[in-house]
C-alpha cells in the first residue's frame, strides 16, 4: 500500500454526564480522527484511526493538538515515503520519532483498517482473537458525595455491567470505596483507579482499601515510578495493576520482572499501537499474568477496535469497553452495544463500524489535510 494523503478531524462530543478523575473533569469528548486514503492493488482504500490522546496533558504528556502538529510535520512524512507500507511496519518507520505513542497509534490504526479492507478480513480475524463476546466493564467518575457514588454505581450494577471501577483521589477514597461495598455487598466484581493521585508516604492509607476485596488497585502512583510501586505492592494485599506507567512492552517487562504489577491495564495508544500492545498481550500470557483491556473514552471506532484486541485468550479480566450509551447521547459510529454484562466483538471488514459523515459533520470544529511534499 502507498499512502496519499492523510486528513486529520478534530472532533467534539458531547458527554451524557461529566467524567471526573484525580486530575480533571470532562464534559466533552474532544479527539482527532485520521482518515487516510491508500492507492492498493485493489484500488483507492480509505482506512480510519482515532487519537486517545486528551485535549490537555495531564493524564500524560500527550494531548490533541500536540498530536495533529507532529502526525503533520514528522509522522504523516514518513509513512509517505514508504513505497510498500503494511501495517506492521509502521513502528519500524515511526521509530525514530521520541515519544508520541498515542499520535503514532492513531496513525497505525488507519493502516491497520486500510490493510484488513485490503484483505478482506476483520481485525478479530487478523489478531487471532477466540471468543465474540467480550465482557464489558464501566469506569465512574468521582462523584460530589458518598452518596451520588453509591447512586450511580447502583445504576450501573442494575444495568448490567460486568464490573465497576470507581475512580479515586485523595479524601474521595476509603468512604466511597466502604459506602459501595456495604450498599451492594461483596458480590460484584469492583476496582479502583487513582490515576497517579498518591506518593508511596499514603502506603499506610491506601492499605486500608485492602479490606474491601478489591479486584485490584490501578496506577496510584505516579508514571514513572514503576520501583516504588512495586513497594507499595508489597505492603498491600489489594493486586497491583499498572496503567500509565506501561508505555511499552520494555516498560511491562520491567514492571512484571520488579514486582510492580501483577495484572496489566492495556491500552493500545498508551503504548504507540495494537500491535505493541498485542506484544503485551503475549508476554503478559508468557509470565502468566493477566491483563484486561483499558479505556480511553473512545468513540465507536475505537470502542471497536479495543473489542476485537480484547476477544484475545489473555484478556481474562473485564474491560474498560462499555456501552457507547455510557458517554455519549449519539455515537459517530453505529453503537457499541452493552447487553448482558458483555459487548459483541465486531466482524465486519476492517475493524466493523464506520464512521457516519453525517455526524463526523456535526461533531468537527477542525481538519487538517496532509499531503506528500508539502
Ligand atoms: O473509556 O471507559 C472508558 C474510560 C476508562 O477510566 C478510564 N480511563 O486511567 O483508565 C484510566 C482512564 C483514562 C481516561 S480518563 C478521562
Ligand atoms: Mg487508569
Amino acid at each position: 500500500m502507498k499512502l496519499k494523503s492523510v486528513t486529520l478531524h478534530q472532533v467534539s462530543i458531547p458527554l451524557v454526564t461529566p467524567f471526573e478523575t484525580s486530575f480533571m473533569r470532562e464534559t466533552e469528548k474532544d479527539c482527532y480522527l485520521v482518515e487516510a486514503v491508500f492507492d492498493t492493488p485493489k484500488g483507492e482504500i480509505t482506512g480510519w484511526g482515532e487519537s486517545v490522546a486528551m485535549i490537555s496533558p495531564l493524564y500524560s504528556s500527550e494531548y490533541v493538538a500536540a498530536g495533529i502538529d507532529v502526525t503533520r510535520r514528522w509522522l504523516a512524512p514518513l509513512l509517505f515515503d514508504v513505497e510498500d507500507l503494511t501495517a506492521e511496519t509502521v513502528g519500524w518507520h515511526l521509530r525514530h520519532v521520541i515519544g508520541h505513542p498515542m499520535a503514532k497509534s492513531a496513525l497505525e490504526m488507519a493502516v491497520i483498517e486500510a490493510q484488513l479492507k485490503l484483505n478482506d478480513q476483520s481485525f478479530k480475524d487478523y489478531l487471532g482473537g477466540v471468543v465474540d463476546t467480550v465482557p464489558s466493564g464501566v469506569s465512574v467518575g468521582i462523584q460530589d458525595s458518598v452518596e451520588e457514588t453509591v447512586k450511580v454505581i447502583g445504576d450501573y450494577l442494575d444495568e448490567g455491567y460486568a464490573r465497576i471501577k470507581l475512580k479515586i483521589k485523595p479524601g474521595k477514597d476509603i468512604a466511597p470505596v466502604a459506602a459501595v461495598r456495604k450498599a451492594f455487598g461483596d458480590d460484584f466484581g469492583f476496582q479502583v483507579d487513582a490515576n497517579a493521585a498518591y506518593t508511596l508516604v499514603d502506603a499506610a492509607h491506601l492499605r486500608r482499601l485492602d479490606e474491601y476485596g478489591l479486584l485490584l488497585i490501578e496506577q496510584p502512583l505516579g508514571e514513572a515510578d514503576i520501583r516504588q510501586h512495586a513497594e507499595l505492592a508489597k505492603l498491600m494485599d489489594t493486586p497491583m495493576c499498572l496503567d500509565e506507567s506501561i508505555v511499552s512492552a520494555e516498560a511491562a517487562a520491567d514492571a512484571i520482572m520488579l514486582g510492580a504489577t501483577s495484572v496489566i491495564n492495556i491500552k493500545p495508544g498508551r503504548v504507540g499501537g495494537f500491535i505493541e500492545a498485542k506484544k503485551i498481550h503475549d508476554l503478559a500470557a508468557a509470565h502468566g499474568v493477566a491483563v484486561w483491556h483499558g479505556g480511553m473514552v473512545e468513540t465507536g471506532l475505537g470502542r471497536a477496535a479495543n473489542a476485537a484486541l480484547a476477544s484475545l485468550p489473555g484478556f481474562t479480566l473485564p474491560g474498560d469497553i462499555s456501552g457507547s450509551n455510557r458517554f455519549f447521547h449519539e455515537d459517530i459510529t453505529e453503537e457499541i452495544v452493552m447487553y448482558d454484562g458483555k459487548v459483541d466483538v465486531p466482524t465486519g471488514v476492517g475493524f466493523g463500524v464506520s464512521i457516519d459523515p453525517a455526524k463526523l459533520e456535526r461533531f468537527r470544529t477542525e481538519s487538517v489535510e496532509i499531503l506528500p511534499g508539502q
